[in-house]
């Protein structure tokens, strides 16, 4: 009798547990924000890491790479003037500027000047920056003329497919590229609006981060028509690269849902985009020809990279750096940044939560 009261009790006390357990999981599902729930359990906090604000420590093998024209001088001067005053002139990391035709002396003497760090230029090959032999360049310029027609942006623009190309598959081969571990892409026009204490390369290396972002968003859907098409093609042959924890569920709602990392700010390891799996899956792409005969962008071919081989520790939201590269900003909303006086944006104005961004999205996986 005794005994039966007994189990009766641990059953009872079982249930009641297994219920209390299932109401917390539920209540914090439910009532604590997928932001306030990222920042407490995955975010990991440079600003908690006093090594990371060391000055005089050896600098990270890494570069400052900006693909740039000529007549972008001014813009870019603008830029690297923040850029400076607001990190780089506490580390001063090398740049490498990087055009489809020969700098001018006078980019070179402009660019020299504004910063300590050393400055190299290069010139990008011409197979780096050209038609592949595969592609019918007839049919392309029927596409330009039609995406033209229908105001796709850039959807007219030779150049802007070349670039995307560069950017997708060969920025990390260039031969002044191809000595560095890691890099923080720059574009012309773009700003930061925060001081950046830390050296975001170090804590990417101690943390065994592979890519780092500020914003996302949407891709517009009228230049990638094919692009899912063909990375559930390659997904399907080349099922051995990919992990089973992935961050697939971030980028495919049955279809490509156009999530993507904004890639005009990225901070990464170049040597994620030199691996066997990136280069196969950006052969896939060149091959089957949609950087020609669509608009296919760095930006989604690199967020589906990144989602098809990696898990989320990998990829780190830079919530402290605030960086605008019109017309979106990423600035943060958490008080201190602003009562410390180290910002210039106004956290209205961020983008994170705003209809077109996946940064919800991101904090809810
Ligand atoms: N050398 C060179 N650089 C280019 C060319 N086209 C674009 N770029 C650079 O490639 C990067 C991306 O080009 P953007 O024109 O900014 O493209 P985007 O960011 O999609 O569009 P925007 O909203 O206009 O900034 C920038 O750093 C440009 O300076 C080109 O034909 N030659
Ligand atoms: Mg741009």
């Amino acid at each position: 009798m005794r005994n039966q009261r007994k189990a009766y009790l641990i059953i009872i006390s079982s249930v009641f547990f297994t219920v209390l357990l299932y109401s917390i999981v539920l209540f914090n599902q439910v009532f604590i924000p997928n932001r306030q729930r990222f920042f407490e359990h995955q975010y990991i906090d440079p600003m908690k890491d006093t090594s990371l604000f060391l000055k005089n420590v050896t600098r990270v093998n890494a570069v400052i790479i900006v693909l740039v024209r000529n007549k972008e001088i001014h813009e870019l001067r603008k830029t690297m003037r923040y850029f400076e005053d607001r990190w780089n002139k506490k580390y001063n990391y090398p740049y490498v500027f990087l055009n489809n035709e020969e700098f001018t002396q006078e980019f070179k003497d402009l660019t020299k000047r504004i910063t300590h760090s050393e400055t190299y230029y290069g010139l990008i090959p011409k197979e780096m920056w050209d038609y592949p032999p595969w592609i019918n360049q007839t049919k392309a310029a029927d596409v330009r003329k039609e995406m033209e027609d229908k105001k796709i942006l850039y959807g007219g623009s030779e150049s802007y497919r070349h670039m995307c190309r560069f950017n997708s598959g060969f920025f990390f081969r260039h031969e002044l590229i191809q000595k560095y571990d890691y890099y923080w892409r720059l574009e012309p026009g773009v700003d930061f609006m925060c001081d950046i204490d830390y050296d975001p390369f170090r804590f990417i290396q101690k943390n065994n981060i592979t890519y780092g972002f500020t914003i996302s968003l949407l891709e517009l859907q009228d230049t990638i028509p094919t692009l899912w098409e063909t990375v559930k093609m390659f997904m399907n042959e080349y099922h051995h690269y990919i992990p089973r924890k992935n961050l697939i569920r971030f980028i495919d709602n049955i279809n490509y849902n156009g999530c993507h990392f904004w890639s005009n700010f990225e901070i990464g390891d170049l040597n994620f985009w030199r691996s066997e799996r990136y280069l196969k899956f950006f052969d896939y792409l060149d091959r089957a020809g949609g950087f020609y005969y669509e608009r296919w962008g760095d930006a989604p071919v690199h967020s589906i990279a990144l989602a098809m081989f990696l898990e989320k520790s990998k990829i780190h939201f830079f919530n402290d750096i605030a960086y605008m590269h019109p017309p979106f900003q990423h600035c943060p909303i958490e008080k201190w940044f602003h009562e410390s006086g180290k910002c210039h944006c106004n956290p209205d104005k961020n983008f994170d939560s705003t209809f077109g961004s996946c940064t919800e999205a991101w904090f809810a996986l």
